[in-house]
């Protein structure tokens, strides 16, 4: 059963230049799952929150492309919030993990590597239900 304190900050590699910086991540090096999906958030009105949910099976990283947010992490039983400012950070969260996205700089971008492909039934969008099936398997 994972817990908000398996979710880590990853330090990404740089690749610095002149011209500017990059950033290259790959599968089972700096996080321990096959990339399947890529996906970002952008354009985020000025005090909207994403997320409000957590997934049974999928394993993601999180990272500040541009700007800023918070994380706020959740296991049905310990809650952290973690801040992301930095591309060269990535935030990796295990399965059963209630997130919420919140408090976007103008202009953040949130760029998601995840271990699966869409999949609508993986959600828990009720957190009752969350927390509930989440302490059974404690
Ligand atoms: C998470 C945060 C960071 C798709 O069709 N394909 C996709 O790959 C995704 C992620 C979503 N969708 C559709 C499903 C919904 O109709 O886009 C709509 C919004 O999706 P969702 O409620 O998942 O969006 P967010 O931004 O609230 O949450 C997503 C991830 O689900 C979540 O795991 O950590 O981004």
């Amino acid at each position: 059963m994972s817990s908000v304190y398996d979710c880590s900050l990853v330090e990404l590699p740089r690749i610095n230049s002149p011209s500017g910086n990059l950033t290259p991540v790959y599968s089972r090096e700096q996080i321990p799952f096959d990339i399947a999906r890529v996906y970002y958030l952008y354009d985020i009105p000025g005090g909207e929150t994403r997320g409000g949910h957590a997934h049974r099976n999928l394993q993601q990283l999180l990272v500040a492309a541009s700007g800023s947010f918070d994380v706020l992490l959740d296991d049905g039983v310990n809650r952290r919030v973690i801040h992301l400012n930095r591309p060269y950070f990535g935030l990796y969260m295990p399965n059963m993990i209630w997130r919420e996205l919140l408090n976007f700089s103008s202009g953040g971008i949130c760029l998601v590597l995840a271990s699966h492909v869409y999949d609508e039934g993986d959600y828990f969008r009720e957190y009752e239900e969350f927390r509930h099936v989440a302490r059974g398997i404690r």
